[in-house]
Order: structure tokens, then C-alpha cells, then sequence
């Protein structure tokens, strides 16, 4: 996806309710903290505009951030924070069932599990709830970058194990900091939003973007380089540069006969 704008359009408090979209959506949840913000953030080529969070938990809404006129990503509210209190939490519930209640344009959710760790309790009770309501959760393990390359297989394995995921369920290795997993998550995306007829325009539109890309790289590499330029003025080098050669060669020269 060329992302060409993108805009925080809607924000959906408890009490509002879930807009009517004209376009496809596509939503992510996970627990506080996991790397929420950050995904969508390099998902739209953004540092900041999805705000990463200094307090987690504190924003308890629903953000659709309206990407190209052409998709949604929905931001749902994070769950699990330690410190929120019985009713905030009840609140995240209701907030993210209603939305996937209520949406008609939801064509897929995004579970996101930190890497590191077992998915919690919390985890696994929103990856079950999902399926109950017949979605088939894509799961997005964030913070790579935090394990060594050989450790990821072995901890995507344990996170399909703990959270006895459905045959063929996709876990996507993803860090906001080496973007590892963002082409991959975007083709998915893409995939699940557009029609056959759109992905080949899309893909035109990238070919094109990247052969204009190319172009203008070897425009700039046929342009001769400025030093070039002043080597065929034929002046000679600068008093004080020609001073240090000399110095230098004669220094060389001086050692040579010593160590013969
Ligand atoms: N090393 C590393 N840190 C990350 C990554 N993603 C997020 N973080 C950090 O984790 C914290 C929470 O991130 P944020 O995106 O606000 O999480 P959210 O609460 O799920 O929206 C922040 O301090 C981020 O800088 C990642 O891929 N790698
Ligand atoms: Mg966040």
C-alpha cells in the first residue's frame, strides 16, 4: 500500500456510537502497552500520529484512522492494565463487543501478543471470545527486535500453543523499530480489504512508483559529481593541500630509505 494520507476521523467514547463507514475496516486489540499505537503508527508511516502511550491504558476509545479515502485501521481500546479499575475494564468489554457487534465494514481483527511473553490470561480470553464471535483473529507477535533471530520460532510456537490457536491461524513476527513484518502485515491487509480488480491497480501504482523511484536514481548518478566538476576547471590543487602531499611524500620517501 503507497499510503498517500491518512487521518484520525473518528473517536468513539463509551457512549458514542460506532460509525457507519463507507469504506472496509480492519481492527487491532491487544493488551496494553503491547505495541498497539506503534504498529499503526509504522502501518501508516507515521511516528505519532496513533499516540504511544506514556500511560498506559488512560485512553479508553475506539480511533478509526482513515487511510487513502480507501480503508479503515480501528484502534480498539487496550485491555488487561493492572491498575484500571473494575468499571474502565467492564467498559473495554462492552466498547469492543459492540464494535465488533456493530460494524458492517470489519473484514479482519489483529490479536497482538508481545513476543517475549506466554500470553496472559487476559490474552486468552480475548483470542477464544474473538473466535466465539466468528472471527479467526490474525495474530501479530510484536517487539521482535527484543529476541534474538533464533529465539522467534520457538516463542511463535508457545504463543499457538498457549493460546491453542485454529489450525492455520497466521502469527506474524513484528517490530515498530527494524519494521520486520510490515510488508507482510500490509499484503495481508490489503488482501482482506480490496477487490482483485483494486490490489492490480495498487499494484500498478506501486510498479510505477518504483520505477520512477529508480529513475530519477540513475538521473542523479549520470549527473557528474561536483568534484569532478573542479578537476577539469585544470587548476592546479590548492598552495596549502599541495604543501601537505609533498610533506607527506617526503616523509614516505625518508622512511623507504630507512628500512632499506
Ligand atoms: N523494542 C520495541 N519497543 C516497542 C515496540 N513497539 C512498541 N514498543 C514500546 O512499547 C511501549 C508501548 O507501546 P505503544 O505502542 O504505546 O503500546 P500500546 O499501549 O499497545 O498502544 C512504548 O514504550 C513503545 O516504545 C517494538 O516493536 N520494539
Ligand atoms: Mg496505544
Amino acid at each position: 500500500m503507497v499510503i498517500k494520507s491518512v487521518n484520525l476521523e473518528t473517536v468513539c467514547g463509551i457512549t458514542s456510537t460506532i460509525p457507519d463507514n463507507e469504506y472496509n475496516e480492519v481492527a487491532f486489540a491487544g493488551k496494553s502497552n503491547v505495541g498497539k499505537s506503534s504498529l499503526i503508527n509504522a502501518l501508516m508511516n507515521r511516528k505519532s500520529l496513533a499516540r504511544i502511550s506514556s500511560q498506559p491504558g488512560k485512553t479508553q476509545t475506539i480511533n478509526f484512522y482513515n487511510v487513502n479515502d480507501a480503508m479503515y485501521l480501528v484502534d480498539l481500546p487496550g485491555y488487561g492494565y493492572a491498575n484500571a479499575n473494575i468499571e474502565i475494564k467492564a467498559k473495554w468489554g462492552q466498547m469492543i463487543e459492540n464494535y465488533l457487534h456493530t460494524s458492517k465494514k470489519l473484514q479482519a481483527v489483529f490479536l497482538l501478543i508481545d513476543i517475549r511473553h506466554e500470553p496472559s490470561d487476559n490474552d486468552i480470553m480475548m483470542y477464544d471470545w474473538m473466535v466465539n464471535q466468528g472471527f479467526a483473529p490474525i495474530i501479530i507477535a510484536t517487539k521482535s527486535d527484543k529476541l534474538k533471530k533464533s529465539q522467534i520460532a520457538a516463542h511463535i510456537k508457545t504463543i499457538k500453543d498457549v493460546l491453542h490457536v485454529k489450525p492455520g491461524t497466521v502469527v506474524i513476527p513484528f517490530s515498530s523499530m527494524s519494521k520486520e513484518g510490515r510488508d507482510e502485515i500490509w499484503n495481508l491487509i490489503d488482501s482482506l480489504v480490496f477487490d482483485e480488480e483494486t490490489l492490480l491497480a495498487m499494484k500498478q501504482e506501486e510498479e510505477a512508483k518504483r520505477e520512477a523511484k529508480s529513475a530519477a536514481k540513475r538521473a542523479a548518478a549520470s549527473q557528474p559529481h561536483k568534484k569532478e566538476r573542479w578537476k577539469k576547471t585544470g587548476k592546479p590543487v590548492a598552495k596549502k593541500t599541495k604543501e601537505r602531499r609533498d610533506k607527506a611524500k617526503s616523509k614516505k620517501s625518508v622512511n623507504n630509505h630507512k628500512k632499506k
